[in-house]
Parts: C-alpha cells; structure tokens; sequence
C-alpha cells in the first residue's frame, strides 16, 4: 500500500460517523506502561524509544461494537502519575479507566488499593478494568492475585503485554463494552 493510500484511509476513518463518545483514561504507577499499551492499542506497535518523544497524552479511536460506534478518546497520564492535584483535571468526564500495573514490579500492585480509591472520588462508580501488563516477562506477582484484587473490587481482570501485544485490544474493548451498557442503561 502506498503512503497517500494509507492516509485516505485513516482520513475516512476519522470522518466514519460515531454513535457514541467517551473520555476515558489509562492510569496506574509510572512505567507499568500505560503509554506502551494506549500506544500499542491506537497505532498498533511497540517501540520503547518513540515512546519518550511522544509529547502528547490524548489519542482517538473509534471501535465498532454491537451496530454502534464508540469514540474513545483515551488520556493517557503522561508523567502525572506522580503529582496527584494535576492529574485529578484529567478525571473530569471520565467514563471508564484501565487501571494497570506491573507483574514485575510488585510495589505497582501494592498502590492498586489507592488508584481504584482516586477514581473513585474523582469519577463516582465508573467500570475499571483491571490490567497486569509486562506477561512476556517472568512474573514477581502472581497472576491470581491480580485475579483476587479483582474479584474483591468486582472489575474483570486482564494479562497483558504492550511488547507482544497479547490481550491490550481485549482490554479496551472490555472496557468500551461496560462504558456502552452503562451508557445505555442511563438513557
Ligand atoms: P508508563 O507510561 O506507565 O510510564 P511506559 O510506562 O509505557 O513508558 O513503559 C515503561 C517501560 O516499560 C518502557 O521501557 C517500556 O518499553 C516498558 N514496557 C511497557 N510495556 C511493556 C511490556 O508489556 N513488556 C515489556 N517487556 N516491557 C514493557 P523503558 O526501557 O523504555 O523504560
Ligand atoms: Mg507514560
């Protein structure tokens, strides 16, 4: 496919018409690879260096779903992990979160309790889905406890890898799905 081709195809895609919108954003401890998975989930690679020139922390993108179009625009926290009053402008009009954290870095999964609290003030009961990232490498924290957390705070669970790319479309579509039952359920 030739460069001009692939353009008119992302231009058509970005006029498609959508049925619903929703803000939604990807959080967790710094470099549990929020960005690598948004990154990987929008554009469809894995590639550690762009990442640190991103420069940006706001993405697009339109999933198909049961005869509707969702829009998601996804927010990526890119470096507010670490400073709380900025980050809570970020929440405003949030509508689902992927809350991740690293297998191999059990010090990100101690913090879930806290990330899960956050939301929760900031955005009331929206879904969560839960992801454990980094499965291409040897886990320090054991899948099942991820499954616990999750059963105790009632959001699904998801293994994931933004360097294979294992499940990180499965994750955002789970979570696209409960945004539109919950956004159909409201009308
Ligand atoms: P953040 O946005 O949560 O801060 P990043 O995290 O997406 O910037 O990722 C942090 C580091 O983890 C990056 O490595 C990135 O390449 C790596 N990473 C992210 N996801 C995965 C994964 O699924 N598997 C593996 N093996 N590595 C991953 P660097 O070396 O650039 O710091
Ligand atoms: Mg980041």
């Amino acid at each position: 496919m030739c460069s001009s081709d692939a353009f008119s195809e992302k231009e058509a895609a970005e006029r498609r018409p959508w049925t619903h919108i929703a803000k939604v954003t990807v959080i967790g401890d710094a470099e549990v690879g929020k960005t690598s998975l948004t990154v990987r989930y929008v554009e469809g690679y894995f590639n550690p260096k762009y990442l640190m020139t991103i420069g940006t922390n706001f993405f697009v993108k339109d999933i198909e779903m049961d005869g509707s179009v969702l829009r998601l625009q996804i927010w990526d926290t890119a470096g507010q992990e670490r400073f709380g009053p900025i980050r809570r402008l970020f929440y405003r009009g949030v509508k689902g979160a992927i809350l991740v954290y690293d297998q191999t870095n059990p010090l990100s999964f101690e913090r879930l309790g806290y990330w899960v609290e956050e939301v929760k003030q900031a955005c009331g009961n929206i879904p969560i889905i839960l992801v454990g990232n980094k499965a291409d490498l040897p886990a320090k924290v054991p899948p099942e406890r991820g499954e616990q957390f999750a059963r105790e705070y009632r959001m699904p669970f998801i293994e994931s890898s933004a360097k294979t790319g294992l499940n990180v479309g499965l994750a955002f579509e789970r979570l696209s799905q409960l945004v539109l039952s919950r956004a159909s359920s409201s009308t």
